[in-house]
């Protein structure tokens, strides 16, 4: 029997395997997806796990409901990188109008749809717009606007750092509505310490106003942190318990929204919440 292990540092995350399903390059990273042996399909990209298909909600729940629960009425929402589709479908049981995609490499998309399509046909809901282009420049560049931006990037290290920077956080402000809610995955609590500091201190020069909290998520070493920016005064620590009650979920506890606002007590410190 063999294993795939992701390590940060000493500390490694790992799954048993039955077999490597594919392994290519595209032009932005290596695709690596794998058959575990008891949950399911688990794609890599540049050797970090992004999704175990028995687990994927733990992540993708507490990405998305979050947001769209403390935001008053989001209507359009964007998602940059998030190229599987678990966002996306997590964002289409909200009743939106609108869901713009923005995803760089078009491989993970393509791959994923045709092994392990975790969307559950959200791509072909008549509210999903798929743009497969730089999220960068998007946001700099579109004239639409938006209530809710979910960042489902890679971690806050390598290629994808310039997406935890002040000017990207300013232009992802600069395109919301009056009211509105940028959240990002901002890497593991006890592994991406000096990174996710340093997302939360960018979103909060950028948005004036920021929140973080952590999650349990099965794949990546857990807990995982989320960081939050408000425009227009959307009070994060409030969630529409009767617009909860008709969505579905298995992790995300509405109920319990404010305790996962309690980060370990070091980081409550060097964010100074305490
Ligand atoms: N989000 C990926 C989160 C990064 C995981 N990091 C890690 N394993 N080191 C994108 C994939 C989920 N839609």
């Amino acid at each position: 029997m063999s294993e795939f292990t992701e390590w940060y540092g000493d500390y490694g995350v790992s799954f048993r395997v039955k077999r490597k399903i594919l392994e290519k390059k595209s032009q932005y990273q290596k695709i690596e997806l794998y058959e575990t042996e008891n949950s399911g399909k688990m794609l890599v990209l540049d050797g970090a796990i992004q999704f175990v298909e028995s687990w994927e909600r733990t992540y993708h729940e507490a990405l998305v409901h979050p947001p769209m629960l403390s935001h008053p009425n989001p209507k359009k929402v964007l998602i940059i990188g998030g190229g599987d589709g678990g966002a996306l479908r997590e964002v289409l049981k909200h009743p939106v109008e609108k869901a713009v995609m923005v995803e760089i490499d078009k491989e993970v998309v393509e791959t994923v749809r045709e092994h392990v399509p975790i969307d559950e046909g959200a791509f072909e809901d008549p509210r999903t717009e798929l743009i497969i282009g730089d999220g960068i420049r998007y946001v700099k560049e579109t004239g639409e606007r938006f209530d809710v931006i979910i960042i489902d990037s890679t971690d806050p290290v390598g290629p994808a750092i310039s997406l935890f920077s002040v000017d990207f956080y300013s232009s992802c402000r600069d395109i919301l509505n009056e009211k509105g809610i940028v959240i990002t995955q901002a890497g593991g609590s006890y592994f991406h310490v000096d990174e996710f500091v340093k997302a939360y201190n960018n979103m909060k020069e950028a948005m004036g106003e920021a929140y973080a909290f952590g999650f349990v998520v099965i794949g990546y070493a857990p807990p995982w942190n989320f960081v939050v920016g408000i425009k227009g005064g959307v009070d994060f620590e409030k969630i529409d318990l009767n617009r909860a009650k008709s969505i579905d979920t298995r992790y995300y506890d509405p109920e319990r929204h404010i305790s996962m606002l309690y980060l370990p007590r070091f980081l409550r410190e060097k964010i100074g919440l305490i």
